[in-house]
């Protein structure tokens, strides 16, 4: 990519829309402020991109991430679970349910992938690429290699979680790998937008304002 941002997309090009769901947008179970914000940019975005992949936070009832699945614990305390550890949310993106659903203003028609995660009961899944153990794959990183991409474009909820662990998993794929912080949105629990910024630079993502 060299020291300049090539803002011209084409076929090697990838947009990798994470988690642009109902619960994660105000008035849904784990809102982040503004989420909603993120659906226009991401639809402009779209419109740059032959290539779309979108994820979508898949959590079985009673999933291990939940607060509700542990005794006396709250939705943002931590717990150390065998793969390490774990912040635990509210119960959020229930498979079939409204809140698992992408807003109505989401819609894209030419994305060729829309890939689940976190749908094991006992491990979560931020990064699309690996589940929270960092060794089982979901398969991203195969069908992206496979098709061709060279690059990939990270937008969408939350900044500091799923985007974060995507675009970190991406880039040690070997992809060169952008985050669009105009089309993402953050929790930030302890800091954590701050966090992430440091350490998707200093492992080689870029961050831009906007495209
Ligand atoms: C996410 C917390 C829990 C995310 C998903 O999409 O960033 N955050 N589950
Ligand atoms: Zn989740």
């Amino acid at each position: 990519m060299g020291p300049g941002f090539d803002a011209v997309i084409g076929d090697r090009d990838v947009l990798l829309v994470v988690d642009v769901q109902n619960d994660f947008c105000p008035g849904g179970a784990l809102p982040v402020a503004d989420g909603d914000a993120v659906v226009p940019v991401v639809m402009r975005l779209a419109e740059k991109f032959r290539h779309v992949v979108l994820t979508q936070d898949w959590h079985p009832p009673a999933h291990r991430s939940f607060a509700s699945s542990h005794a006396g614990k709250l939705p943002f305390d931590q717990v150390a679970l065998d793969y390490g550890p774990q912040i635990l949310w509210p119960d959020h993106c229930v498979q079939e349910t409204a809140g698992a659903a992408f807003p109505p203003g989401l819609m894209i028609p030419h994305a060729a992938l829309m890939l689940r995660k976190g749908f094991r009961r006992e491990i979560d899944s931020y990064s699309a690429f690996y589940e929270n153990d960092h060794r089982t794959p979901t398969g991203l990183g195969g069908y992206l290699r496979e098709r061709g991409f060279a690059r990939v474009v990270v937008v969408g909820l939350a900044f500091d979680f799923c985007v974060r662990y995507s675009a970190e998993d991406a880039r040690l794929a070997g992809f060169d790998v952008v985050v669009v912080e105009e089309g993402c949105r953050g929790i930030d629990v302890d800091g954590s937008v701050a966090a992430t910024r440091s350490a998707l630079t200093e492992r080689g993502v870029r961050l831009i304002d906007t495209l």
